[in-house]
């Protein structure tokens, strides 16, 4: 079954939906393919390497990160259902539509191609998306952006690895696509998956491993005691991917040159938040408070987190509160 397929099975479980939410999913299938298409000839048409200028994160632009920005800009402003956009590398969001009109629309926010700094070197980068619905009662347009995870009614990444998979989730369990560039769709190849509940694996930047808060260490000493494995990629895309398929638990805590994490809440963590929790794990700022429960307050607000497996998530957990 095509994704095109899977969204109109999806939709006509909905009897008022007017296919403004599945045109917007269609912007998102085409802008990826196209990014797929980019990241894979990169080198040949010779777009790697930085814009030799930074974001508003202030870390260095890729060019590709530009294209791809770009790309799910103009695809995403062609939608009617689309009021704004917010993007990582746009320091204010874009508002495309903001009329009184009863019309039901839109807020999308994403990370165009997260772990870009990967492309030099072939490894695994991803496109992170998050869908809100519209709030006109936001006193400022662009308030309507600040809503925490728990409103999100999609989120999904697409990641341009071996192959090209989209997973994504509307709330009803998580189901994952890959490309067949052969026919140009994305096909579906997975529904309901469910994240292992445990495995001993976990993923963290370990170079950042003096500044962690004692707790973070205290697991990580356990978790070497217990003879866990780690894998750690550097685009949290591809990590999460892996611990989706396999389990395991990623963290990236509060660290000394990121005091209040490195991972975006908006288009980062609240999107792969749902997507874990969806599956079956779990996604935490902090013990016992939840990735998709924090109100927002900025939308390029940084979060420290900790999200898969649930039982390995516990772990965690369980020496962050420890004395
Ligand atoms: P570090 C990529 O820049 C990113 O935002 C995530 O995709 C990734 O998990 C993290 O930062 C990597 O950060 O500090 O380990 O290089």
């Amino acid at each position: 079954m095509t994704l095109q397929a899977h969204m109109l099975e999806q939709q006509a479980h909905y009897p008022e939906a007017t296919g403004t939410f599945s045109w917007i999913i269609s912007a998102l299938s085409i802008s990826t393919k196209i990014i797929a298409d980019k990241v894979r000839r990169a080198r040949l048409e010779n777009v790697l390497g930085n814009m030799g200028a930074e974001n508003v994160q202030g870390e260095q632009q890729q060019k590709l990160d530009v294209i791809a920005n770009d790309v799910l800009l103009r695809t995403l402003g062609g939608r009617d259902g689309v009021a704004i956009v917010a993007s990582e590398e746009n320091e204010e969001p874009v508002i495309l539509r903001d009329d009184a009109s009863g019309e039901r629309r839109y807020c999308v926010l994403f990370d165009p191609l997260d772990g870009s700094s990967n492309l030099d070197v072939c490894g695994g980068v991803g496109t992170i998306f998050s869908i809100l619905r519209h709030d006109r009662r936001a006193a400022r347009a662009g308030d309507s952006l600040l809503q925490p995870g728990l409103q999100q009614v999609a989120a999904g990444y697409v990641l341009y690895g071996p192959s090209t998979v989209l997973v994504m989730t509307i709330g009803q369990g998580v189901d994952m696509f890959v490309l067949d560039p052969s026919i140009g769709a994305y096909m579906r190849v997975e529904r309901g998956l469910r994240i292992p509940a445990a495995a001993r694996s976990y993923s963290v930047n370990e170079g950042n491993r003096r500044s962690f808060p004692e707790g973070y260490q205290r697991y990580l000493d356990w978790a070497q005691e217990q003879g866990y494995s780690s894998r750690y990629v550097g685009a949290m895309v591809a990590d999460l991917h892996r611990i989706l398929l396999k389990g395991g638990v990623f963290m990236y805590p509060p660290t000394a040159k990121s005091p209040k994490g490195k991972l975006r809440l908006m288009y980062e963590a609240n999107p792969m938040a749902f997507i874990i929790e969806q599956a079956g794990g779990k996604a935490l700022v902090a013990p016992g408070r939840r990735v998709m429960e924090v109100q927002p307050e900025d939308i390029h607000q940084r979060t420290p987190i900790v999200i898969g497996s649930p039982e390995e998530v516990d772990h965690v957990v369980a020496r962050l509160g420890a004395a």
